[in-house]
């Protein structure tokens, strides 16, 4: 067997890994021409490739490495497991002490009565179970025609066919024969690109109220749950109104309608809170959880459900399960890493020292001729690009075309910002330390010049 180590030219393991590996959410081809950046290892906020470039890491890999990369009591936490219970189910009456623990304290972290957990490998996968769970419910409740699940267009649940038909992404949807039936999306509250001439505010309380239009289209009576991100991620870090969770909570209020809060993102201090939830001021049923519960270190997923779902569910028998379900070694991982985050004030350090130090910065950003909005909650945040202020107008060039121009200036000044669209996106590790953030902002403006360059030399700078 030949071993593959990082030892290899970069080259040679760009060829392998264009030969036999496929990946998420990437052309193939075009990668295989360019060749994927071969990350090595990671300390903190910074990797390093396998050509030794250290890279600011603004996204915390895909949201997740909340508590830095390189804790070594994970790994020991994660080593110890492996050799006293490498594995055991949750299935048939059966349980371990990892899964006990970890169900203890998320149930003590959560907020009201949110006392439950079930656990997945992913948070797609917990948002399937959401699906079930919820049509479940109803049906034990005796309204089992109480089955559609209102969701949001551009809003992200996972990538599994359940999930990613919770989702809101068309370029999901039109691949693979999604969305399966009985989710209806109603529109994102994205002022920035969809306000027209409203006030924000105003705008906001509007695309709640759809959520009401939808139920009484479709019948109070047939809608089972409401699901939504505190703050939206995936779809370009969009920071709802502040009108608009207090309404859609009224709604579901008045219906009777479950609501899911999807905290894969927001979950675990993302937004200075240890929930969204707790940011914007919501009180879901259940809340979707995965990346920041483990900080990346071990797959893990979940659902925290209140009791009153619990114990209708618990009734019967739920036929519902995967075989990593509360598995122990992410179990005690993830248990290890909210010790972490609790015992260093992590969740504090992101309100009190990192949000308020970052907001600032970032908010700075607007001065330069290309952004057009920045916001940030907590330390997820997002900048427009834009070719017109004051209209709020969109380039003439396909979507991301000029988001893609300011990601590929990034990459070239080590510094992970994502682009959505014409959108630039940032997620940084919890632990990130205000000279860090100095380091970030300065890549980020720098990135955005030599972008701005480009774009008025290729001839983009051309509003729709
Ligand atoms: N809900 C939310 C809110 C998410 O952001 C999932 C569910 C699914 O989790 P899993 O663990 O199944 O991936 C996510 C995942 C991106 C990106 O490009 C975002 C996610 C995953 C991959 C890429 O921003 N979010």
């Amino acid at each position: 067997m030949n071993m593959i180590t990082n030892h290899l030219p970069t080259a040679e393991l760009q060829a392998l890994d264009a030969a036999h590996h496929m990946h998420p959410f990437t052309a193939g081809g075009e990668l295989a021409a360019k060749g994927a950046r071969v990350i090595t290892r990671a300390r903190g906020v910074t990797l390093t490739d396998s050509d030794g470039n250290e890279i600011l890491d603004a996204m915390a890999g895909l949201w997740c490495v909340n508590i830095g990369y390189g804790r070594d009591e994970l790994a020991e936490v994660a080593a110890r497991q492996m050799r006293e219970l490498p594995y055991y189910n949750t299935f048939f009456q059966t349980t371990h002490v990892p899964a006990i623990a970890l169900a203890e304290r998320l149930a003590a972290l959560a907020p009201g009565d949110l006392n439950h957990v079930f656990f997945a490998g992913s948070g797609s996968e917990a948002n399937d179970t959401n699906i079930r769970m919820v049509r479940t419910y109803w049906a034990m409740k005796g309204q089992p025609e109480r089955n559609v699940i209102i969701s949001r267009k551009n809003a992200y649940h996972g990538s599994s066919v359940g999930s990613g038909s919770l989702g809101g992404m068309a370029g999901m949807h039109a691949q693979g024969g999604m969305p399966i039936p009985g989710i209806h999306h109603i529109n994102q509250p994205d002022w920035w690109s969809e306000g027209g001439d409203m006030e924000r505010e105003a705008f906001g309380l509007a695309r709640a109220q759809e959520l009401e239009a939808a139920i009484k289209e479709i019948g109070p009576d047939k809608v089972a749950a409401f699901i939504g991100e505190p703050v939206q991620g995936a779809g370009g870090v969009i920071v709802p109104p502040d009108s608009y969770w207090p309404e859609i909570q009224r709604i579901c209020d008045k219906y009777c309608i479950l609501l899911i809060a999807d905290e894969v993102i927001c979950g675990f201090g993302r937004t200075g809170n240890w929930f969204g939830s707790q940011t914007v001021g919501i009180k879901p049923h259940i809340m979707t959880i995965a990346k920041g519960l483990s900080s990346g270190y071990q797959p893990i997923g979940g659902s925290i459900v209140c009791d009153e779902l619990a114990n209708v569910i618990g009734q019967g028998e739920f036929n519902h399960g995967y075989t990593y379900s509360g598995h122990p070694v992410a179990s005690a991982v993830a248990l290890e890493n909210l010790r972490i985050i609790e015992e260093e004030g992590i969740v504090d350090h992101v309100r009190d020292v990192a949000a308020p130090y970052v907001a600032e910065k970032w908010q700075s950003l607007t001065d330069h001729p290309m952004v057009g909005e920045a916001r940030i909650v907590g330390l997820m945040g997002s900048i427009a690009l834009t070719p017109n202020k004051e209209t709020r107008a969109k380039f003439a060039s396909d979507a991301g075309t000029v988001g893609y121009i300011c990601r590929e200036r990034c990459f070239a000044n080590n510094l992970i910002m994502r682009h959505v669209g014409d959108r630039m996106i940032i997620a940084p590790p919890l632990v990130i330390k205000p000279e860090e953030i100095d380091t970030l902002i300065a890549r980020a403006r720098l990135s955005l010049d030599e972008a701005f360059e480009r774009v008025r030399k290729e001839g983009l700078w051309q509003e729709a």
